[in-house]
């Protein structure tokens, strides 16, 4: 059978025997694991001007799998990393319009590394070889491999949401990057509202034709669309949650705290809607003394693309808002909000879960957000925390039993706190089977396993 061959911007930093952080790191080796197969992608090393640059890809053998990974120029980092990935396209597929910026040398930077990927990739790959391309930095990587003569099966997976085609369309190379988008043969979107997007633009605005089962002819090929909501191994969280050995830091922390604990885990992100969070917390003290003095909200967001203002700004705009909060409703016996700008290994990330009576997963927009399917993971069937969902999350789709917010409705926000916070045992339970069977049928497994076969089963490319 053909090789799986992964692309990614980044391959995961992967030991044998140990296990990774992430959804697309755990679903990427579990596949590559058991069949074999290529990970290519950035090594994480920015060569500064001037310094050694390989023109190969280097190779490293983890087991059955063979990571191939090249470094990046300064000056491809800062065009296409900083710039038209994070700068451009992650604010706009997540509809924050307001926070991109656009640069035609950095779309040039874009491309130039897309091409400098399939450049390596071409030198590896045999005709037959299945190619499984991951995320927003890789739009054009299809487009290149085939300017370099590859006629292989090659399919996109992209874990963001893919906005309404108006907003798509503040982009302005969006004709160039849709003509490019459309040289894989299979696009995977998290949800129907994001693929519809997809197949929307094709339609209005590139004379695309629909066809039977989300295939559409365009640009004088047809291109597969589907849907593949990724998952996470639910019974594995479940253990790392329960394991004696990870929950020292759970136990300590259930010494330290007043009764109740709401959990927050986002990457330092706009996206994730932190700002709005603080403000509904604060809303939801100022609403509900009830919960004064037994209740802590503790917000755990290790930094992310720290080199990019807009991060930096909500940065700052989050410790400030941090401090007074707690200025405004602190005791001496008491903090409300606890603000963590770090990361933990998962073996403790996972126990806080099961600690938690409440997790707040309030994304302006996000792809999936696995957060929220983490945590419903990690609880006791028995004793139930309960999830506070945004309605724009991916996850929303499929967990509907959570309690859903708007993230732009500060007293909805602070309302469905107080609701999860004083819910009964037994309706906490039916909510969290129902959410559960949802995530045992859409697991990790099942989203890797759909794609694979989808993009097996595509005709490919015609000479
Ligand atoms: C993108 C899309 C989509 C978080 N803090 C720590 C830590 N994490 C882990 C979580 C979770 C992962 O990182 C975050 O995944 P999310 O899905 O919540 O968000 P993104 O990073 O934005 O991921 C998203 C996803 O891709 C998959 O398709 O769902 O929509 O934006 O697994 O547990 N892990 C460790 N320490 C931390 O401090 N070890």
């Amino acid at each position: 059978m053909s090789r799986l061959v992964v692309v990614s911007n980044r391959v995961a930093p992967i030991q044998e025997g140990e296990a990774t952080a992430g959804g697309l790191a755990a679903g990427v080796l579990d596949a590559l694991r058991q069949k074999g197969g290529i990970w290519f992608g950035w090594s994480g090393t920015v060569n500064e001007a001037g310094g050694p640059v390989t023109d190969h890809p280097v190779e490293r053998e983890v087991g059955p799998i063979s990571l191939f990974t090249v470094d990046l120029t300064r000056r491809d980092y800062d065009a296409f990393y900083r710039g038209f990935a994070n700068g451009t396209l992650w604010p706009v597929l997540h509809y924050q319009i307001g926070l991109g910026r656009f640069e035609w040398p950095e779309f040039a930077g874009y491309r130039r590394v897309n091409a400098l990927f399939a450049h390596g990739l071409a030198a590896l790959v045999q005709p037959d070889d299945l190619i499984w391309a991951h995320d927003y930095h890789l739009l054009c990587l299809a487009d290149a491999l085939r300017a370099e003569g590859m006629r292989n099966r090659i399919g996109l997976f992209l874990h963001t949401p893919f906005p309404a085609p108006g907003v798509f369309m503040t982009i302005p190379a969006h004709a160039e990057l849709i003509r490019a988008m459309c040289a894989f043969d299979l696009l995977g979107f998290q949800t129907e509202l994001d693929r519809t997007a997809f197949v929307d633009y094709l339609l209005r605005h590139a004379g695309g034709t629909a066809l039977a089962n989300g295939v559409v002819s365009v640009f004088d090929r047809l291109v597969h669309t589907g849907v593949y909501p990724i998952g996470v191994h639910v019974d594995d969280v479940r253990a790392q949650a329960e394991a004696p050995a990870n929950r020292r830091y759970a136990t300590r922390l259930r010494a330290h705290l007043m009764e109740r604990l709401i959990l927050s885990v986002d990457r330092l992100d706009y996206s994730k809607g932190l700002r709005q969070r603080f403000a509904a917390f604060e809303r939801f003290l100022a609403d509900y003394p009830a919960h004064h003095g037994v209740t802590t909200f503790m917000q755990i967001a290790p930094p992310s693309r720290g080199d990019i203002e807009t991060y930096q700004v909500i940065r700052r705009e989050l410790e400030g808002e941090a401090g007074r909060i707690n200025g405004r409703f602190a005791e001496v016996d008491w903090v409300p909000l606890r603000y963590l700008n770090k990361s933990f290994p998962r073996n403790v990330l996972m126990p806080l879960y099961a600690e938690a009576q409440a997790c707040l997963v309030t994304p302006l927009r996000d792809g999936m957000n696995l957060v929220a399917k983490e945590y419903v993971s990690a609880q006791d069937p028995e004793e139930p925390g309960v999830l506070v969902l945004s309605e724009f999350a991916g996850a929303a789709r499929e967990l509907d039993a959570a309690l859903l917010v708007n993230p732009y409705d500060e007293a909805g926000m602070a309302r469905a706190l107080d609701q999860a916070l004083c819910m009964s045992v037994e309706e906490r339970r039916e909510r969290h089977t129902a959410m559960l069977a949802v995530m045992r049928k859409n697991s990790l497994e099942r989203w890797r396993d759909r794609f694979e076969a989808d993009l097996r089963a595509v005709p490919g490319d015609p000479a």
